[in-house]
């Protein structure tokens, strides 16, 4: 207990004092001039701390590993050589690369080498994917940063610590759960520890287009705006705005400031599921150009309806994981996306529900090509610590990472805030600041959380979570037929909402194994999951205020809290279909639904 919170307090000040919440995050990193530094990277286990903690538990100033020493002199006593340790392939989990590191929760050190050209008229920006959970990053044996959250970007200036030539990186990577995190310690999927996602050396011009905003004007369609911000404010410099398809180009000035907004008219094709339009968007400044495929198009709610683009939209959706069915562990790749999107194209939805931590950049541009409906969420999961301004502050800065990367991506729609939180008074304070903040960041898109509370009235389950009145969207989970009732009885459950505002069904489903057959009683066969389904599409038909739902889930996936023997053996059963992307029964349910609700 002492431990955790020395820890967490020792955590504060580290996060605090090195920046890791300032969520300053280089835009379309992919379409920027980088040094690629994904492949194979040595690896040191460390349970105890060794490389980062002397024998007083003081953190190491001189000798970590972090200085990633050789022996010189025969003599020389060093107890690390990452030259010949093992390797892990980056991105990845480690927890699939190695049966040593399959439950491993603890530190990994990762090393590799680069080479670089070094120009003075260049700055380089080392560049992480995501880290999870929590990253401690060197170059050439100096600290360069930490950060804090598994599923977002975050990046440091090492200008001045590269040299011309031979430089190495050293990242300590920490997934232990504790108490006051982002997800806190109970969830309901694996923790894959190490570095997740791609890591890239950004190569830049001394004086580039750091980020840019564009979308269009709120309530008008005809009416193309945005900002575009530079590393460092500038005098005189000039950057334009072209999308030559729409026939527009502007020239911003930039007289002393570092962000400039824009506004012009355009008549572009709304970007939607039926036709997915993407714009290529040119930002140039001096001899840079900066492209990126952007869609248009406008959200809104009108009473109980959502209107894409105007009209009236059922959001037919599916909930989905980052695991996908080409290799173990957790999704990264472009292919990974492709198979993950083009299961649920299939199953005949519009609308995907990324549960429960931001995706990949991947997944939302495959989600902008394929014009499927995005909600993507940050892992407030469960029983947070609410009352803490140090978990406020962390929960807001994956927020911020998560709005700052995907703002220009015109599949998401949808930003939630927290899944399945339990009602309290620090809670609603909580979440209703995320939503102002997240509202601040980007005023372009809906507010919603999925809620598991309802009360029980005369008239049936009553949607009266006090969170119903921050959002804009009220997401429910829902497991009747699995966590109570029986399936059948579920078609005769009513609901009523008073709210006057849409509701998405976030979450219902059950378990089954795929191929394990039996009557629709038997638990766990794909009979009583295709049932359970048939009867919460007749609960659903019956709830006049809904405009959506993402049952749960997509794809069977890895959870330590589901241990059943030859049934469950770590996996979440509750996938359409298996771990290996076997279609259960209830596939073709709710796939039939799908195909008849056009
Ligand atoms: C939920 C959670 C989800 C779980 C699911 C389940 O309500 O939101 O993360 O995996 O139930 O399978 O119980």
């Amino acid at each position: 207990m002492l431990f955790t919170i020395t820890r967490g307090l020792i955590l504060a000040a580290i996060v605090f004092c090195s920046g890791a919440y300032a969520a300053k995050i280089t835009q379309n990193t992919n379409a920027r001039p980088h040094i690629n530094l994904d492949g194979a990277w040595h690896y040191i286990a460390d349970p105890y701390e060794n490389g980062f903690y002397n024998h007083r538990y003081q953190e190491h100033t001189r000798d970590g590993y972090f200085k990633n020493a050789q022996v010189e002199q025969p003599g020389d006593l060093i107890e690390y050589d990452f030259a010949n340790a093992a390797t892990l392939n980056v991105p990845g989990d480690w927890n699939t690369q190695q049966d040593e590191l399959f439950l491993y929760e603890g530190t990994v050190w990762y090393q590799r080498d680069f080479t670089l050209n070094k120009s003075r008229d260049e700055r380089y920006i080392l560049h992480f994917g995501a880290a999870n959970y929590e990253a401690v990053v060197y170059v050439n044996g100096q600290k360069v940063g930490t950060h804090i959250g598994g599923f977002t970007p975050f990046e440091f200036d090492v200008t001045d610590v590269v040299s011309d030539g031979d430089n190495f990186v050293i990242v300590k990577v920490d997934n232990r759960r504790e108490r006051e995190q982002i997800p806190t310690v109970n969830t309901d999927w694996w923790n894959y520890g190490g570095l997740t996602r791609s890591v890239k050396l950004l190569t830049l011009p001394k004086q580039h287009i750091s980020d840019y905003s564009i979308h269009l004007a709120d309530g008008d369609s005809n009416s193309i705006t945005g900002w575009v911000e530079l590393n460092q404010p500038l005098n005189n410099a000039r950057v334009t705005v072209e999308i030559p398809e729409l026939k527009v180009k502007q020239t911003l000035k930039f007289t002393g400031d570092a962000r400039q907004n824009f506004q012009f008219k355009a008549e572009p094709i709304l970007w939607g599921p039926s036709n997915p339009k993407l714009y290529d968007v040119h930002f140039r400044l001096q001899e840079q150009t900066l492209s990126d495929r952007i869609g248009f198009r406008q959200i809104d709610t009108k009473g109980e309806d959502i209107l894409l683009n105007g009209k009236p939209i059922f959001l037919k959706g599916i909930s989905i994981h980052e695991e996908s069915a080409l290799h173990p562990g957790r999704a990264w790749s472009q292919a990974d996306a492709k198979q993950l999107l083009s299961m649920a194209k299939e199953l005949g939805v519009n609308f995907v529900r990324l549960a429960h931590y931001p995706h990949n950049e991947h997944m939302v541009r495959m989600a902008d090509e394929m014009g499927l409906l995005v909600w993507s969420e940050i892992p407030v999961y469960w029983t947070v610590l609410f009352e803490r301004d140090d978990v406020y502050a962390n929960a807001q800065n994956q927020l911020s990472e998560m709005i700052s990367r995907d703002k220009n991506r015109a599949s998401i729609i949808l930003w939630s805030m927290a899944n399945e939180t339990p009602m309290s008074d620090a809670r609603l304070t909580f979440i209703s600041k995320l939503a102002a903040k997240a509202r601040e960041l980007d005023g372009t898109r809906l507010i919603t959380a999925a809620l598991d509370t309802s009360s029980e009235t005369d008239k049936g389950k009553s949607i009266d979570d006090p969170l119903s009145a921050v959002v804009d969207v009220i997401g429910i989970n829902n497991y009747c037929g699995w966590y109570y009732k029986e399936p059948a009885q579920c078609a005769k459950v009513r609901w009523f909402s008073d709210n006057n505002k849409p509701v998405i069904m976030s979450e219902f489903g059950g378990g089954a194994l795929a191929g394990y057959h039996g009557a629709a009683e038997q638990r766990w066969s794909e009979e009583y999951q295709a049932d359970l389904y048939r009867y919460n599409l007749q609960m659903i038909d019956n709830m006049s205020f809904i405009r959506g739902m993402t049952p749960w889930i997509l794809k069977d996936f890895r959870s330590p809290r589901r241990p059943l023997a030859n049934i469950q053996d770590f996996w979440n059963r509750k996938g359409l279909v298996s771990d290996k992307g076997v279609k259960k029964q209830a596939w073709h349910i709710l796939n039939q639904y799908y195909e008849q609700h056009q």
